[in-house]
């Protein structure tokens, strides 16, 4: 499969396992899950190209069950979903990646999980500067993850190395 098919297959994954699942006539389960069956029928694919996606794909957005015969998104849903990660203890420092147009309304109500169902942060400033990229000139906050965990805030870290957070009040927040 070539890669501009792998992208099409996985931007369709990430629409019906995060967004809209009804859509394509499929179902999740209270925590997220998807029969791989009705969902490889749905899109008109493979069970080896759905396998080459998830393998591939370069931010392991997807991943199946122990038993293969389910599938879901590791984080970035908006339809209500429970993940059932556990509280994890940060590190000290965490980042986002974001664009200046932004900053006045998050350095005045921190940052929110907008239409996601939590605040999405990167380990390395790397992630950070690629997540912010999407939407422009890149900008980096650095977040006092130390604290805000020392202070009682709640952080659980997705299957795929992301670390999500209700709500980052922007005393927390340090524009590098
Ligand atoms: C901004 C992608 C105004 C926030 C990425 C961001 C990530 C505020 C946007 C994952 C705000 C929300 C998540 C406030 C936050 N006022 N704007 N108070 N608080 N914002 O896409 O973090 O490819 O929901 O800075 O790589 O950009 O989907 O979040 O710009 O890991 O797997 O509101 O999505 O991964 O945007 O990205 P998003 P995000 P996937």
């Amino acid at each position: 499969m070539n890669e501009k098919d792998t992208i099409r297959i996985s931007k369709r994954l990430a629409r019906h396992l995060r967004h809209a699942p009804a859509e394509i006539g499929i179902r999740l389960t209270a925590d997220g899950w998807t029969d791989v069956e009705p969902l490889i029928t749905a899109l008109g694919i493979s069970r080896e190209q759905l396998e080459h996606v998830v393998t591939t794909n370069d931010k392991r957005r997807y991943a199946f069950d122990d038993s293969g015969t389910q599938i879901r998104a590791s984080q970035g849903h908006s339809v209500p979903v429970e993940l059932d990660l556990p509280a994890a203890t940060p590190p000290d420092t965490l980042y986002h990646g974001t664009v200046a147009r932004f900053l006045d309304a998050i350095m005045a109500e921190g940052l929110r999980p907008m239409s996601r169902h939590d605040v999405h942060l990167s380990p390395d400033v790397p992630t950070a500067v690629r997540v912010g990229s999407r939407r422009g000139q890149p900008v980096v906050l650095q977040v006092d993850a130390g604290r805000m965990h020392a202070d009682g805030h709640v952080f659980r870290l997705s299957a795929n190395g992301v670390w999500l957070t209700e709500h980052v009040p922007a005393t927390y927040l340090t524009h590098t």
